[in-house]
């Protein structure tokens, strides 16, 4: 039974899948087995996370920058790690690279990192469990040691934790040659040393050879059973490493304290009038929750919560710093030895905290440039799916959601230009599971408070939210951000002035940029064709735009076609690829009259309005647009086709010769 469930068709993984008991980590994608494990530490006080490091996985990126977590373990309030790598000298097909050169190198590498090394190896395999057994106490004492001392003393200070270097030969104890080729001790015992058993008799043997050689006839009894008194031996109830609630977090999860949304609203008193930072008023909310939950909820990110106008936390709690402290960080540098923010040079590492802290059963926030959340797609990948494995266990209670603000987007990327440009994260979003996934563009300050506090309530998910960082024109007051966040998507009447008629061309967009330069397209157009009646209609919740049958948050047929028509051209401006809005859309009733414009790779240092006259998310490429395909226009709008293109013209000239947006454009506001 047990032989045809492991690994087998219709059974458990081969890796401690999500249906694996006791495990937070799959370790399909290598690489972040250490940064989950401190994730599991972090504000656990008494708890132990041991974790084992493949040499192989060693020498992925992720592992890599990973042993730099020891300089953010706080010794009071987070538990431990004890990493041991396992030098068993191969991967696949290849030696390791550490398990290659001499101990005194990697004894040099690991103090390097700040951890104290302790070295096990040998292949008898009685003597090394011995061995293993006592360096194990030696760490377990020395990190008991370091805790205690710690919190006697109330001083959390950098600590040289130990880590356990363990060099064993690969596939040991499993069958030494096969078919004359040296196995055990070489990376030919990777994963299935024996391939032929069903049709090579003399494999077959080696294989049962191999089996007996475990002895199981005095390990279970004749129907199976593992004897008594090794059942006894081990520890019952939550003790037991499948039934370790650290490791079904839902079950410790206490709900976030919340503070009011509501009362960081930024005032509108009428729409489009005033600019304000969107995330600012965000960075205060998350504030006063790290104020209300000061043990189970952590903001993340890659040195850039000041960039992203996050900084409001830090007059709650600091960034951890453990390592040196100069004079000078007290201007401004907003460290800490108990700081409960975590920043990092790596988004490999805070993604692998931050889920090994979300699956051990609290909360968290991270935020990080458009551009560079790239950086953890594959990490992105392989959380989806385990969120959309957990799903179908009743026995894994929910955990809270990830949830990522993608802030300084394309459109503004000033400075930086086109490395800084790229909105492709959302097109690997939508390849997940539906169950899981979520994408929120909310166009201004407020939107953004209410998407924010619904995804930090929420479970299950991970929650993209894409929201630049730079002043941005604010249009609703926070009980109509409520309203529109609740639909996800809808018409803006007062932009609109096709009441109780069919509209010409229903303008719609997603993204605060996008939707600024699709209300400027109004504006031109209203004044240039005065009778044309346009719908406007603002997309918050991406994947309202999917079929209902495809996504729970898709809108049913009907309602599609009331919002878009099914028949009248359809401009849609967005904030990524246009591919995407396509993608989402294409069954739909009008999909072919859907004109999408997005980003086109086209970039470099630009001014906003440059940059989107150059990818044509522009308020003029857009009435240009809605006048090609409004067949009433058509020919009727060839002048006003060419006033648009030389404003093109002329804001382009103006932004090379000044390197900023004409003022009036820039500055442009909806008319009051
Ligand atoms: C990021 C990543 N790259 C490649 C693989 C494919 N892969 C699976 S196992 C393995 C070798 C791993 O070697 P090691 O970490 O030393 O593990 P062990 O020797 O204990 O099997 C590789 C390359 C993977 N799972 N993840
Ligand atoms: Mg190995």
């Amino acid at each position: 039974m047990f032989f045809k469930d492991f690994s087998f068709p219709g059974g458990i993984g081969s890796h401690c899948t999500p249906e694996t008991p006791g495990s937070i980590h799959e370790g399909g994608e290598l690489g972040y087995s250490i940064s989950h494990a401190f994730g599991a530490a972090f504000d656990n006080p008494d708890l132990l996370v041991a974790v084992v490091v493949g040499d192989g996985e060693a020498e992925t990126g992720p592992l890599a920058t990973s042993w730099h977590s020891d300089k953010f373990l706080n010794p009071i309030r987070d538990g431990a790690v004890l990493p041991i790598l396992n030098l068993n000298g191969y991967k696949i097909n290849n030696p390791t690279l550490l398990a290659r050169v001499p101990n005194e190198e990697l004894e040099h590498l690991f103090k390097g990192y700040g951890w104290a090394p302790h070295f096990v190896e040998g292949d008898d395999v009685d003597l090394m469990h011995q061995e293993m057994a006592g360096t194990l106490e030696d760490c377990v004492l020395e990190i008991r040691r370091i805790q205690e001392e710690a919190r006697a003393s109330g001083k959390a200070s950098r600590a040289r934790w130990p880590m356990i270097v363990l060099r064993t030969p690969k596939g040991w104890t499993g069958p030494k040659e096969v078919d004359g080729h040296k196995v055990e001790g070489y990376w030919r015992s990777h994963q299935v040393p024996l391939a032929g058993v069903r049709e090579n008799p003399a494999h077959l043997k080696l294989l049962e050879d191999w089996m007996r050689s475990y002895r199981p006839q005095e390990l279970f009894d004749q129907r199976g059973r593992l004897i008594p008194e090794l059942k006894a031996l081990a520890p019952t109830g939550a003790r037991r490493m499948s039934a370790n609630p650290h490791a079904n977090g839902g079950l410790l999860r206490k709900s976030l304290r919340f503070p009011d949304f509501r009362d960081y609203a930024v005032q509108v008193e009428k729409p489009g009038q005033n600019a304000a930072e969107n995330t600012r008023p965000l960075g205060r909310f998350l504030r006063d929750i790290m104020r209300q939950n000061p043990s189970n909820f952590r903001v993340f990110g890659p040195d850039e919560n000041s960039s992203n106008k996050l900084d409001a936390i830090y007059e709650v709690s600091k960034k951890l710093w453990l390592a040196d402290y100069r004079p000078e960080d007290a201007d401004g540098g907003e460290l800490s030895t108990d700081g409960r923010v975590l920043e990092m040079l790596s988004e490999h590492t805070l993604e692998g905290w931050y889920e090994g802290y979300l699956l051990s059963g609290r909360h968290g926030f991270f935020s990080t440039y458009e551009a560079f959340v790239h950086v953890i797609d594959s990490m992105f990948n392989m959380h989806a799916k385990w969120l959309a494995m957990s799903e179908e266990l009743p026995w894994r209670a929910p955990v809270s959601s990830l949830n990522l603000l993608i802030t300084s987007t394309v459109w503004r990327q000033d400075h930086n230009g086109f490395t800084h440009q790229d909105p492709g994260f959302l097109d690997l979003v939508v390849n997940k599971s539906p169950a899981v996934c979520r994408i929120y563009l909310p166009p201004d300050a407020n939107t953004l408070l209410s998407v924010a506090n619904h995804c930090l309530a929420s479970t299950g998910y991970i929650n993209v939210i894409v929201s630049d960082k730079q002043k941005h024109l604010q249009y609703m007051t926070m009980d109509e951000a409520i309203t529109h966040c609740t639909k996800g998507i809808s018409i803006w009447q007062k932009v609109s002035n096709d009441q109780g008629s069919e509209p010409d061309v229903v303008m719609a967009c997603a993204g605060d940029i996008p939707t600024k330069e699709a209300l400027a397209a109004v504006v031109l157009l209203r004044e240039h064709f005065p009778n044309l009646k346009i719908r406007f209609v603002n997309v918050v919740d991406l994947y309202r735009l999917v079929p209902s049958t495809e996504h729970p948050h898709g809108l049913s047929d009907r309602d599609f076609d009331s919002l878009f028509t099914k028949d009248k051209p359809i401009i849609f401006n967005f904030h990524g690829y246009p591919w995407l809005i396509h993608r989402l859309t294409y069954r739909r009733t009008n999909h072919k009259n859907l004109h999408v414009r997005g980003y086109k790779e086209k970039g470099n240092i630009n001014t906003p309005l440059d940059l989107a006259i150059q990818n044509e998310i522009d308020r003029f490429s857009l009435a240009i647009d809605v006048i090609d395909r409004v067949p009433t226009l058509e020919v009727a709008g060839a002048h006003a086709k060419e006033i648009l293109r030389n404003m093109q013209i002329k804001s382009q000239n103006y932004a090379y010769e000044h390197g900023v947006d004409m003022p009036e454009l820039d500055q442009w506001t909806w008319p009051a």
